[in-house]
């Protein structure tokens, strides 16, 4: 673990559980996603393949969520840290798992969706990302090279490559403290990066409602609702700068 003074740059992961209190559903809770859907339907390319309109309502559903979605105070919170701390001059990196678009709408900058972004349609055949906050459908055509049927949500599915890895690796590799934010610990990559921080010697700490898979990992936890556990966070390490 490297030197317990205020750190000079920050690397945070979120996860389902910082926009939980927004009313978006997390999914491995006891009432999560993956308690009403199978992840092998809707969060996998075979199962896309299989009934592409299920996986699209599955994402439609999700998308007319997030249009009534704001975002809470664990949002406000770091969208403030990563003003202040760049007003520093100090590095800050908010890497998300997540696909909804509440840390923007918080007013954070730069963030990165390892998952990608609900507010994407993507085109299978030639790739083009367009902005779209309606329904998909089988029947849409890509306004690009105008294939039907191929546009899809700009989501990471299970066995498909996360995105920005190379930017993460870097600035997990350059950082001074890692924290992950209201995620289990059960995906990967995302999952090992604490690993990785640890075989750096970068100071690691876990903000959760409880202890995730890797809770062992981390060097310090504090645990309870993200709404009240981040903001508190946030305003101490702030008081020390
Ligand atoms: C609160 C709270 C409150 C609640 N306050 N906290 C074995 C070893 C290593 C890897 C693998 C392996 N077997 C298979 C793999 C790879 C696989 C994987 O990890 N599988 C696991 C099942 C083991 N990973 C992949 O396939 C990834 N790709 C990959 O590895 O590619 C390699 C590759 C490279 C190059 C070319 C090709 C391939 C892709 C993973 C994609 C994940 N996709 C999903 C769905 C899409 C997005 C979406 O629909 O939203 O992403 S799955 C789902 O899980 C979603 C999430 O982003 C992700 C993580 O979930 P998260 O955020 O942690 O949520 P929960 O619900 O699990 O946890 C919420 C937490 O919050 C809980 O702890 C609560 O306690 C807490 N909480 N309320 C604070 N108020």
């Amino acid at each position: 673990m490297r030197s317990a003074s205020v750190p000079r740059s920050l690397f945070l992961l979120t996860g389902a559980g910082v926009s939980a209190e927004s009313g978006l559903g997390t999914f491995r809770d006891k009432e999560g996603l993956w308690t009403r859907y199978s992840l092998e339907d809707v969060a996998s390319l075979d199962g896309y393949r299989r009934n592409p309109t299920l996986v699209l309502d599955f994402y439609n559903k999700r998308r007319a969520n997030l249009q009534g979605a704001k975002p809470n105070a664990a949002h406000g919170a770091l969208a403030r840290l990563e003003k202040v701390w760049r007003e520093h001059g100090r590095d800050f990196i908010l890497c998300t798992q997540n696909i909804d678009d509440l840390h923007e709408q918080a007013g954070s900058q730069n963030v990165l969706h390892m998952h990608g972004e609900l507010t994407k349609a993507r085109c299978d055949d030639c790739g083009q990302l367009t902005a779209y906050d309606g329904d998909l459908s089988i029947e849409l055509g890509c306004g690009a090279c105008g294939r039907i049927g191929g546009m899809r949500p700009h989501v990471v599915w299970f066995g498909e490559a996360p995105l920005e890895m190379e930017r993460i690796h870097d600035a997990l590799a350059n950082a001074d403290l890692f924290v992950a934010i209201g995620t289990s610990g059960a995906v990967y990559p995302a999952a090992g990066f604490v690993m990785e921080a640890n075989a750096a010697g970068i100071s690691t700490m876990e903000i959760n409602l409880q202890p995730s898979d890797n809770a062992a990992m981390f060097d310090t936890a504090q645990y309870g609702p993200a709404s009240e556990t981040v903001p508190a966070w946030v305003e101490a390490l702030l008081a020390e700068l």
